[in-house]
Formats: structure tokens, sequence, C-alpha cells
């Protein structure tokens, strides 16, 4: 079992993650982790906060001369932009001396579209940053430094992941588009927005600059895909175990993602049966030995009856417009029940490719879940030696036998 734990708040000293259950042995590549990080600050639309920060992971503990220990990994990313904030988020009850930063004044409006209002009824807070620092999207950092050390482990395996940008506003990619994994692999990890079709690349980036223009957000959609992805991971036999159910949850849990779909999703529910299955046939052109049962299609995005069933995992994840508008919305103040526009708090315009980079990092870490909770090791070794068994002994089903030799 993988799991783990963030805290920390956007204006705040750092994030930390404790990530416990990676199996002992596995060789870590720091540079990744810092490439990861990197991504996610990245992208068209992306406000100045970005400017400020240049993200890197430091790692506490689990961790020695390069490879797991097999115990808990405890990581820390640090907010630069503290050093602007400390006389407003200081831990002690009066700032210390030497603290630095603005004492801003409480916020008190709450915008519409984010945690800001649920969140002061719910803990009873007068101002509202006490909600906003730890709701705000900055906490997907540490998701994304997690993400990077189990897509390690799933690297190991022969599992790669990576994702493209699908939607922007209403500039969308055609429904039933299959972009082929290589295709993502090869656009540039720093592109603007990582959509495969140039065209579309620049009416989405058209439509981000009019919304800044305009003081308005835009949101969008991406594609995560997983390639070689083990088969039999997660199962049908439980609903809590169903692997599509545990990727949507972990999808559904980043900020501002309202929708998830597996494969064709939506569309697939608009179309008959006989034109969203995907068929199994047998390859006659199979060489002996090869497997020779082959799936023409793969609407079903890698998941059957919730099982992943070796064909890449597809998964798209929707993502509403950002809840803070430099044109504000309508909005109450708490103080005085009186009508009041709603706070503005600096943000992105666009946020949708960083949500893309965590996104990766979600599936990732639902992937190295099930994968442990599938085949378990507590080495590496462990864990390569059962995830070899076990695809040979599949391999070997949907391979045409020999006929045994004649005496
Ligand atoms: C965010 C608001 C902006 C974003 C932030 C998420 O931060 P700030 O209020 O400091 O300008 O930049 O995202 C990050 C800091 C990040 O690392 O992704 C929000 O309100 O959710």
């Amino acid at each position: 079992m993988l799991r783990f734990l963030t805290a920390g708040e956007s204006h705040g000293q750092a994030l930390v993650t404790i990530l416990e259950g990676l199996p002992a042995g596995l060789l870590i590549d720091f540079d990744a982790i810092t490439r990861e990080l990197r991504r996610r600050q990245g992208g068209y639309g992306r406000g100045r906060r970005m400017a400020i920060e240049s993200d890197r992971a430091e790692i506490l503990s689990g961790v020695r001369r390069g490879r797991t220990t097999g115990a808990p990994v405890a990581l820390l990313v640090r907010n630069k932009d503290w050093d602007n904030w400390q006389n407003t988020m200081h831990v002690e009850a009066e700032a210390p001396a030497g603290a630095t930063g603005a004492n801003r004044a409480a916020v008190v409006r709450p915008r519409p579209g984010h945690a800001d209002l649920a969140g002061a009824l719910k803990y009873d807070h007068d101002d509202i940053r006490d909600v906003l620092e730890r709701a705000s999207a900055r906490e997907t950092a540490a998701l994304v430094a997690a993400g990077a050390l189990a897509r390690q482990l799933l690297l190991a395996i022969g599992c790669d992941i990576s994702s493209h940008i699908t939607g922007i506003g209403s500039v969308v990619v055609p429904a039933q588009t299959v972009v082929p994994f290589a295709r993502v692999k090869a656009m540039a990890l720093d592109a603007p927005l990582r959509c495969t079709d140039p065209e579309l690349e620049q009416k989405m980036m058209a439509a981000i600059d009019a919304a800044k223009e305009a003081g308005d957000t835009l949101g969008g959609s991406f594609e995560v895909i997983a390639h070689d992805v083990p088969v039999g991971l997660g199962s049908y036999v439980q609903w809590d175990r169903k692997l599509d159910g545990r990727l949507a949850q972990a999808l559904m849990s980043i900020p501002a993602i309202k929708a998830v779909a597996i494969g064709d999703g939506v569309d697939g529910a608009r179309r008959p049966g006989s034109q969203v299955h995907d068929e199994i046939v047998s390859d006659t052109a199979a060489r002996s030995g090869e497997p020779v049962v082959v799936r023409p299609t793969n609407r079903a995005g890698g998941l059957e009856g919730g099982v992943t069933n070796g064909e890449e995992l597809r998964v798209t994840g929707f993502m509403k417009p950002i809840s803070t508008l430099m044109k504000p919305l309508r909005s109450v103040d708490l103080t005085t029940l009186e009508d009041a526009p709603a706070a503005i708090e600096r943000s992105d315009t666009c946020a949708v490719p960083a949500a893309a980079v965590v996104a990766e990092a979600m599936v990732g870490l639902v992937l190295a879940d099930a994968v442990l909770e599938r085949f378990g090791g507590d080495s590496m070794d462990d864990l390569l030696a059962r995830v070899g068994s076990t695809g040979a002994r599949v391999r070997g089903r949907l391979t045409r036998r020999r006929s045994p030799a004649r005496a």
C-alpha cells in the first residue's frame, strides 16, 4: 500500500509530504522530481506568483545513498514567497522580531466558486485567509513531488505516464481523436500548452489572452495516458477496489476538477454499444511466441470492470475556470453583510496545463498503489520478480501454444 499526506499553506513556510509504502531499493532520480515541479509551474496563463517560486523538493528521510530504504519518505518544498508574508502568516501569536512582509487586512469577501464561504462557515473563520491558504492550488506542488516518486517506481517496471491538453474554454480537440502516446511524449515538456495540434494550440493561447484582457478566467480539459500498464490492476469484486473509481477520486480531488472520463467517457454514452466496445480479435499475422489476442481499438481507455486490461490507460480531467476573477463577481462582505465585489487575490488566468501535470502525478500515485497491492514486495527485487513472472503468465494465456514435439 502506498499512502501519503500533505501539509502546508500557500504563503506559509513550506509544503510537506510524507509518502509511505515505497519498497526498499528504488533508485531516486532527484532531477526528475525537480523537472516535474518545474513543469507544474509552467504553462500559458499562469500568474505572477510563478515568477517568485522555483520549486525544489528536499528529501528529509527514507532515502539513503540515493535509494529508498522502505521507511517513509518526507519531502519539503519551501515557499520563497514566505519572505513577503511572514507578518501575515506567522505561526506564533505575535509576529516574531524581524518578521518580513506586510501585515495584510483580513479577507472578508468570499469568491464565488472558491472554498471561501463554505470553509469560513464550516471552520468558523472570520478571516477567509485561514481557508484560502490551505484550499489554494499551491498544495498541488506537494502532490507532484510525491507523484514524481510514484512515477519512478512505475518506470522501474516499464510503465510511463504523460499528458496533453485537449481543450481550453470552447477551443477543443474533436471527440474520439486518439493521440498516440509517442506523439504526446515527443512534445517539448515546456511547450506553452502541450496540445498536439499546433493550430488549436494557437487558438487556445488566443482564448487565454482574451480572457486575461477581460479580467476573466478559463478552464479546459487534458488527457493523461499511462503506457505499458500491467494487466490486472484494480478489481471488479468490490466497489472500492475498482481502479476507475480510484482514479476518478484522485483526479476529482485536484482543485477545480469537476469531471473525469475514462476512455471515451461521456461521448461513449451517446453512441450505441457496437460503436463503443473494443472487439477482441485473433491476430493471424502474429509470429510464433507473440500474443495473438489483440484489441483494434481502445475506447475503454484501458479499463474494463475496473481492472486494467493491458491497453493504454486513458483518463481525461475537466477543469472549471479559476474562481479568482480580476473583474470580480458579486459577493457579500461577511462583516457587514452588505453587497460587495468578491475579493481579488493575485491569481492565474488559466491553470489547465499545471492541472495536467498534477493529474499525471495523481495517476502515478494511484497506479503505484495498485501495483504494490497486486504484486507486493518490500524490496524492488521482490517487486520486479513478481511483475515479471505474472507478466509472463498473462502473455502465455494470449499466445498460441506450439504443438508439442512428436516423439
Ligand atoms: C492560487 C493563487 C495563486 C497561484 C497559486 C494558486 O497564488 P498567489 O495567491 O500566491 O498569487 O499562483 O498557485 C501556486 C502558488 C502554485 O504553486 O501553483 C489559488 O488561489 O489557488
